[in-house]
């Protein structure tokens, strides 16, 4: 992936537990990388590694881990300079999650090395919908519960989350129904920098 994402990882890690924990977790997974370029790809692996790692180093489950990342990715890419990836992605929270395919096949454009998951909107109503993840990857199903957790705050919209079908529990593929309330704010103004 990216080196976009590892950064996400390390400014996840040092921000709450400090340099000296992350310099514990690049040691424990064997990353030898003094810093990630953020447009240069790094294999998945050692993505993998890090939060494996990070799961001994603090005693946190992968997937509480992998939540945790996903409500961070968004904060920290919007606050980092990617505003503009959300800011084409739609005015309000269903709106971005029906475009999420279309963005990142405008990321890719730019970075042919992306591997983005992909996202199909389903039963889409006035307070929910639901949302079915397919990725090139394993086991990051987790994620996608903090992504979302992330976008309502982004959108300022209250969002409630429910993996109602599991990849690791036999289901084709994983699914989540997402629950929303309305806007508490003018999203559409300004969907971003909050
Ligand atoms: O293959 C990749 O390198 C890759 C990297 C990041 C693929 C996808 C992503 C984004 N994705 C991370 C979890 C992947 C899980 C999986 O593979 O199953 C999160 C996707 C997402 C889902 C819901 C809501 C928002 C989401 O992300 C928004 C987003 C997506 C991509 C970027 C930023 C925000 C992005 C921006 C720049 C990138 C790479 C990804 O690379 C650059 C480009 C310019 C300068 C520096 C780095």
């Amino acid at each position: 992936m990216y080196g976009l994402v590892n950064i996400a990882v390390q400014d996840l890690v040092t921000s709450r537990f400090g340099q000296d924990t992350w310099d514990t977790i690049k040691r424990e997974a064997q990353v030898e990388d003094d810093m990630f370029l953020s447009m240069e790809a790094y294999p998945d692996d050692l993505t993998y590694r890090l939060v494996g790692a990070a799961s001994t180093v603090l005693n946190v489950p992968a997937a509480d881990l992998l939540d945790a990342f996903g409500e961070h990715w968004v904060k920290f890419t919007a606050a980092e300079g990617y505003g503009e990836f959300f800011r084409m992605g739609g005015a309000t929270l269903p709106a971005f999650l029906q475009n999420l395919d279309r963005m990142h096949a405008r990321v890719a454009l730019s970075f042919p090395d992306l591997r983005p998951p992909f996202f199909r909107c389903t039963d889409v109503g006035e307070r929910s919908l639901s949302l079915h993840y397919h990725s090139p990857r394993e086991g990051l199903a987790p994620m996608v519960t903090g992504l979302l957790r992330g976008l309502g705050t982004l959108f300022a919209t209250p969002v409630t989350v429910t993996h109602t079908e599991r990849k690791d529990a036999g289901a084709d593929h994983d699914v989540f129904l997402v629950e929303y309330g309305a806007a508490t704010i003018d999203a559409a103004a300004a969907p971003v920098d909050r």
